[in-house]
C-alpha cells in the first residue's frame, strides 16, 4: 500500500499541466482528491473520470471566500486536509513593466502570491490541528532570476517563495511539512502561451527541451512521503540530477 494511500490531498490548478498530471499521480496512489480550477467542466470530467475518490470544485484561489469555501468542502466531504498544493499560477501579463496593464499586473500578483497565501492560510489551522499535513507549493527559476518581460510572473513567485519559507518557520514546530517545488520547463499550456510571446529566451526554446508534466507530478507525490522528510523548508529544483534520481526519474 502507498503512503498516499487515503489521504485528502487539494490541487490548485488541477484542470490541466501539472496540477491535472498530479490529480492522476496521486490518484494512481489512491489519495483521494479535491481538484481546484475556474473551469468547472474541466475539473467535473477530470473528477469523474477518477471515480468516487475525487471532487471537483470550482474556485478561484485569488479570492479568499472562495479558497475557504471549497476546504470547507472538502473538510465536509472527506473528513479532513493532508496535503494543500499550491500549484495555481498565469504567466500573463508579459511585457516591459511600461508596457503592462496596472490592473493585469495586480491580478497576476493576486493569483500566484496571495492564491497561495490564500491556500495556507485556510489550510493551516486544520493541519495544525489535526498534528501534520503537507504543503507544497509550484515555485520556479523565476522565483530567483529576472526575465525580460515576465516582471509580474518574477516578483509573483519570489514572493511564493519566500511565503513558503516563512509557512515552513511560522509551522515547523507543529508537525507541517512546507516545501516548493521548481518545476523546470514542462510542457503545458503555460510554456505554449510563453512561446507565442517571442520575448526571451524561454519563449525561443524547443518542445523537446520542456520536461513532461508527470515528472513534477511524481515529485510532488514524492515529497509528501517520508522519503523526503529531509528537505523540509526547502525548494527542490527538478533541474538537479541527484534529486530526479531520488525520485526515481531517471536511472
Ligand atoms: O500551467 P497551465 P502549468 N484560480 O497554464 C489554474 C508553475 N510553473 O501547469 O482556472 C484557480 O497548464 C488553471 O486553471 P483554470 C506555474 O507558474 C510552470 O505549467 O481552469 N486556478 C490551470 O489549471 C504554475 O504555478 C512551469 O484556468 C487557476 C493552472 O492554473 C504551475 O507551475 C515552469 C487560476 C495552470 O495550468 C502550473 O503551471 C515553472 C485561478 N485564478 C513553474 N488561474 C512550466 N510550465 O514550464 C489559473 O518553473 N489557474
Amino acid at each position: 500500500m502507498s503512503e498516499l494511500s487515503d489521504k485528502v490531498v487539494m490541487i490548485t490548478g488541477a484542470s490541466r499541466g501539472i496540477g491535472e498530471a498530479a490529480a492522476r499521480e496521486f490518484a494512481a496512489q489512491g489519495a483521494r482528491l479535491a481538484l481546484l480550477a475556474r473551469s468547472g467542466d474541466r475539473i467535473a470530467e477530470l473528477a469523474d473520470e477518477i471515480g468516487e475518490t475525487a471532487l471537483a470544485i470550482r474556485c478561484d484561489v485569488a479570492r479568499q471566500d472562495q479558497v475557504d469555501a471549497a476546504l470547507a468542502r472538502v473538510l465536509d466531504r472527506f473528513g479532513g486536509l493532508d496535503v494543500l498544493i499550491g500549484n495555481a499560477g498565469v504567466i500573463a501579463p508579459i511585457g516591459r513593466i511600461e508596457d503592462t496593464d496596472p490592473a493585469a499586473w495586480g491580478q497576476l500578483i493576486d493569483v500566484n502570491l496571495k492564491g497561495v497565501y490564500h491556500g495556507m492560510r485556510a489550510a493551516i489551522p486544520v493541519m495544525t490541528r489535526a498534528g501534520g499535513g503537507s504543503i507544497l507549493t509550484i515555485s520556479s527559476g523565476a522565483a530567483h532570476g529576472p526575465m525580460e518581460g515576465w516582471s509580474a510572473y518574477c516578483a509573483s513567485k519570489a514572493g511564493a517563495a519566500m511565503l513558503t519559507r516563512a509557512a515552513h518557520l511560522e509551522n515547523a514546530q507543529s508537525g507541517l511539512r512546507v516545501m516548493g517545488l521548481s518545476p523546470g520547463t514542462v510542457a503545458t499550456q503555460m510554456q505554449r502561451d510563453i512561446k507565442a510571446s517571442g520575448i526571451n529566451p524561454v519563449s525561443k526554446l524547443d518542445w523537446q527541451d520542456h520536461i513532461p508534466a508527470d515528472w513534477p507530478a511524481r515529485a510532488l507525490a514524492w515529497m509528501c512521503t517520508k522519503a523526503a522528510d529531509d528537505c523540509l523548508g526547502q525548494e527542490l529544483s527538478l533541474r538537479d540530477e541527484t534529486l530526479r534520481r531520488r525520485i526515481g526519474l531517471i536511472a
